[in-house]
């Protein structure tokens, strides 16, 4: 079977929500070496994205929807620890404090951008989903990551990313954090509405967008005191594992 057949089929599994399929697939794709990412990107996201246009066209069903979400769990639930496997051990590139935000629940996206920033160097905190406006504004605080990192896929949740930038921009501490937002409804142009400063459409853009903007941070002068937080604070600076501090927040 060829690479783009076995693309095609992981696709398919997520679409009829086949998940032993699309787990017995994704063990396939290691066994012939294919990358993690490539299975991700060229087979079962193109299948969750169909499933997405057909739900959306009122072709599918919530139903459908779970199971289709299952399959690509499924799928990463095989793949993911081998994405984080590929990261070399090095000097940490920065910590990120993750989540999605308040009213969503979509995370699969997320946790493999987050998956491929901790397997680039980065050390991850995921705050889990549906993360209240004021709780991730704490936690900001709490924790003075490098970078703040919103998910959201429905268009009435992605304004809560600009609302926590406001809280930020309220307390006097936005210029202290980068602050990346991704997920399907948000754009570059929506990132700079808000007041973000990076986009990242996929998670390797994800990763290509957090090392400028790192870059960009190391290049400054002299940063505030709060904003000097060692990374080390965040625990291992080789940052190879996902700190998955909450995974449901009420
Ligand atoms: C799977 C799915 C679900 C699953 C989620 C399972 C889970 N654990 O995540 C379930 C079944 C639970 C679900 C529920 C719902 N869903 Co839904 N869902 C989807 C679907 C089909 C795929 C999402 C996905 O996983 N994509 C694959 C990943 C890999 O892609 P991604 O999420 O976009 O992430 C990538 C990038 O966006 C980016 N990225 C993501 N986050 C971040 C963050 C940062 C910082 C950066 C830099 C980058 C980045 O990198 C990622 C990796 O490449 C989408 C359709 C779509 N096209 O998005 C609908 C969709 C998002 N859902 C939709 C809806 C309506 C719902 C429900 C309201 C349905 C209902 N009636 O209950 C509920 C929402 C409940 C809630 N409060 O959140 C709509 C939203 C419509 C809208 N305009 O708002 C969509 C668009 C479907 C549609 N066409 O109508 N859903």
């Amino acid at each position: 079977m060829s690479h783009d057949d076995l693309y095609q089929r992981m696709a398919d599994s997520v679409i009829t929500g086949e998940a032993e399929t699309s787990a017995a697939l994704a063990r396939q794709s290691l066994e012939l070496g294919i990358a993690p990412l490539e299975s991700i990107d060229n087979g079962f996201v193109k299948g969750i994205r169909v499933v997405g246009d057909r739900f959306g066209a009122g072709e599918l069903f919530l139903p459908e929807l779970v199971m289709s979400a299952e399959a690509m769990k499924a799928a990463l639930a095989i793949l993911e620890p081998e994405l984080a496997k590929s990261a070399v051990a090095r000097e940490s590139q920065g910590s990120v404090l993750a989540c999605t935000v308040q009213g969503d629940i979509h995370d699969i996206g997320k946790r493999i951008v987050c998956t491929m920033l901790s397997a680039n160097g980065f050390t991850v905190v995921d705050l889990g989903v549906n993360v209240k406006i004021d709780r991730f504004v704490e936690e900001v605080k709490a924790r003075k990551p490098d970078i703040v990192a919103m998910s959201a896929l429905l268009t009435t949740t992605a304004p809560n990313q600009g609302k926590v930038i406001k809280l930020l921009q309220r307390d006097g501490i936005r210029d202290q954090y980068i602050v990346m937002v991704g997920g399907a409804p948000t754009s570059l142009q929506w990132s700079r509405d808000i007041g973000a400063d990076g986009y990242g459409e996929n998670a390797t853009e994800a990763v290509r967008v957090a090392k400028e903007l790192m870059a960009r941070k190391r290049a400054r002068p002299a940063p505030q005191p709060q904003a000097a937080a060692p990374v080390s604070a965040f625990g291992d600076a080789a940052g190879s594992t996902v700190a998955a501090v909450q995974t449901t927040a009420d």
